[in-house]
């Protein structure tokens, strides 16, 4: 799926899942303009939205430049597996606990990638359901609002 990006510079602050802010100063972000997506198996029984699109989405954004060494990606969670882990341009991070919600609220995840998974160009940002062997089953999550900040 390819999503149009806005680029630009902001001075406001980021917060982490935890609540706690970043302090990211002149921020340089992305704002990949999407709709919510839902990836994963089904293999959820509280899960809300039991109609995932598959394990792998996907964007396409331009990078005139790229600043510090840190990518900073804010995703807002409609509704998560507890424990979901996923793979963010083949980083695999966690989503914090918390991220089920079983109801219409959502939550933030902020998750920290090296900048060095994008370049100055032409980028694709890929998001992937990781497969959890224990459980034979990929871990479900359904995310909107993307945005990158470099830092
Ligand atoms: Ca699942």
């Amino acid at each position: 799926m390819l999503g149009a990006a806005f680029v630009g510079d902001t001075d406001a602050q980021a917060q982490t899942a935890s609540g706690g802010d970043v302090g990211l100063d002149a921020i340089q972000r992305v704002v990949i303009e999407m709709d919510y997506h839902h990836l994963g198996d089904r293999h959820e029984p509280r899960y809300q939205n039991p109609y995932p699109e598959g394990t792998v989405w996907s964007a396409t954004f331009v990078l005139d430049e790229r600043r510090g060494t840190t990518a900073y990606v804010s995703l807002v969670i409609a509704d998560a597996q507890d424990g979901a882990d996923l793979v963010i341009n083949g980083h695999r991070v966690a989503l914090p606990y918390g991220c089920h919600r079983g109801d219409v609220t959502t939550r933030n995840a902020l998750l920290t990638v090296p900048a060095s998974a994008f370049r100055v160009g032409s980028n694709d940002i890929s998001l992937e359901s990781v497969w959890i062997d224990d459980y034979g089953e990929h871990d479900d999550f359904e995310f909107g609002e993307l945005v990158v900040y470099f830092n």
